[in-house]
């Protein structure tokens, strides 16, 4: 008998291949069951042996340790999607997710691309063109220069204008990558100079563009959902000003001390700019959030987020089948009114690093695993005993996601849980997700995006 959801949908994928590797080829695997659809996963020599490649139907090896070998090589993905017969690719987060050339690629092969067009791609993988269609969209940007700056003289002039500090970012850049901040025009001068210098080298683009810097932050995102018939939904906020260095370790939703108003405003702004760039699929608006809960639009994420289990668990919604859905052509039979937050959802990124040695990665061989479990906890893991954490990608292991009826009780469950899981062999994360969480300013929530260091600090 195959999944009843797989029953009368002609539309549906037969066989799809996973463009990535470690929780989220898992996670996709997962999906994939449960909708009928036959999965082919990829990996590099340095995971050949990654129990949950047992979990697919097939699985094909495309090349070395190193990424930019092997998940990167486009060639090499879409060789694996052609042998593996598969009608469509997921890419998962990282990796090729956000590559629009990649994208195309897919279509010129007439293989689905589970994610959004290219073209919706580039509007908004180009910071700049993205919040130039904010703009344009009604939607609240951060005051800055009307597009890219061309020259020093250029930047200092508009620093007078909007007033000093500002942040210059690169538009080819995102996540905090070539960022710099400028307290005077002296101080402009040299981070005009590393950040184009930067913005060239690291992304061969050397667009800056300017922003008033918004000091103390929260960060703020919003989860959307379209397809391809012109419905975008949104599935409201996730905070994650729980952070270090541009890492996020800790996502919640809903967004603790939010006004309702301006969380109902920033959801609006976030459906008017994917329909204004002609998004669909799933992807984030990101914003942040000032001291006067004045919110800003940041940038768009064009692919799912390692935090999206939090917003599928205070909506009902699982994301990564609505994913797939909408990439087969399928209409979404949401309601908006119907994607009522239900609870407090929070996540812990367990990574494989030492905290108590400022976070160092620390790949090698699980000796031992006990998962967490019972009411309202979910662990997200390809971890096993005795699989090895390579130490040639990201350090994630599992994500643990706890759903409750209130913030306190998500938290007391959230402790319990960590204590209960027990990674032996190699130093996680844990110890630290503790300390955040045993920390009155969290369970105030009077926290901001420098929490974490200043924590840490002091
Ligand atoms: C900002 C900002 C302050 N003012 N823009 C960093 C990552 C990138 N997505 C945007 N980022 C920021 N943009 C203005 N005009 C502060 C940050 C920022 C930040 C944002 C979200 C989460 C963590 C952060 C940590 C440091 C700085």
């Amino acid at each position: 008998m195959p999944p009843l959801e797989s029953l009368g949908r002609r539309l549906m994928f037969k066989r799809i291949l996973i463009a990535n590797r470690g929780e989220i080829a898992l996670r996709v695997i997962r999906a994939c069951r449960e909708l009928g659809i036959e999965t082919v996963a990829i990996f590099s020599e340095a995971d050949r042996d990654a129990p949950y490649l047992q979990l697919a139907d097939e699985a094909i090896c495309v090349g070395p340790a190193k990424a930019a070998d092997s998940y990167l090589r486009i060639d090499r993905v879409i060789s694996a999607a052609e042998i593996g017969n598969v009608q469509a690719i997921h890419p998962g987060y990282g990796f090729l997710s956000e590559n629009s050339h990649f994208a195309e690629v897919c279509r010129s092969c007439d293989i689905g691309f589970i994610g959004p067009t290219p073209e919706a791609m580039e509007a908004v993988g180009d910071k700049n063109s993205a919040r130039d269609l904010a703009r344009k969209a009604g939607v609240p940007t951060v005051p800055g220069s009307d597009g890219l700056v061309s020259s020093e003289q250029d930047a200092v002039r508009i620093a007078r204008e909007i007033g000093f500090p500002v942040l210059l970012k690169a538009t080819a850049g995102g996540g905090g990558k070539g960022m710099r901040v400028a307290a005077n025009d002296l101080s402009l001068t040299s981070a005009w100079q590393q950040a184009s210098a930067e913005a060239q080298a690291a992304f061969g683009n050397p667009g800056i563009y300017i922003e008033k810097y918004v000091e103390r932050p929260r960060h703020v995102e919003i989860q959307i959902i379209g397809d391809t018939h012109g419905q975008v939904f949104h599935l409201w906020e996730r905070d994650c000003s729980t952070q270090r260095r541009h890492q996020k370790l800790i996502e919640e939703s809903p967004s603790p001390r939010l006004p309702q108003a301006t969380r109902e405003a920033m959801a609006a702004a976030a459906v008017r700019l994917a329909k204004a760039a002609g998004y669909f699929s799933a992807g984030t608006v990101e914003f942040i959030v000032d001291q006067q809960d004045t919110f800003y639009f940041i940038e768009v994420n064009a692919r799912i987020q390692v935090e999206h289990p939090v917003s599928e668990m205070v909506t009902g919604i699982d994301l990564v089948k609505a994913q797939i859905r909408v990439a087969a052509g399928e209409k979404l039979d949401f309601r908006q009114e119907a994607i009522v937050p239900r609870g407090h959802a929070i996540e812990c990124r367990i990574n494989a690093e030492d905290p108590a040695a400022n976070f160092r990665p620390n790949p090698g061989r699980i000796e031992r695993i006990f998962s967490p479990g019972g009411f309202g906890v979910r662990w997200d893991s390809h971890a096993t005993t005795g699989y090895v954490v390579p130490p040639h990608y990201d350090s994630l292991i599992g994500k643990l996601i706890v759903h409750q009826p209130t913030r306190q009780a998500a938290i007391d469950t959230m402790i319990r849980a960590l204590k209960e899981l027990r990674v032996a062999g190699i130093a996680t994360t844990v110890p630290l997700h503790l300390d955040v969480l045993a920390n009155s300013a969290f369970h105030e929530a009077t926290i901001d995006t420098t929490f974490v260091e200043r924590m840490l600090a002091g």
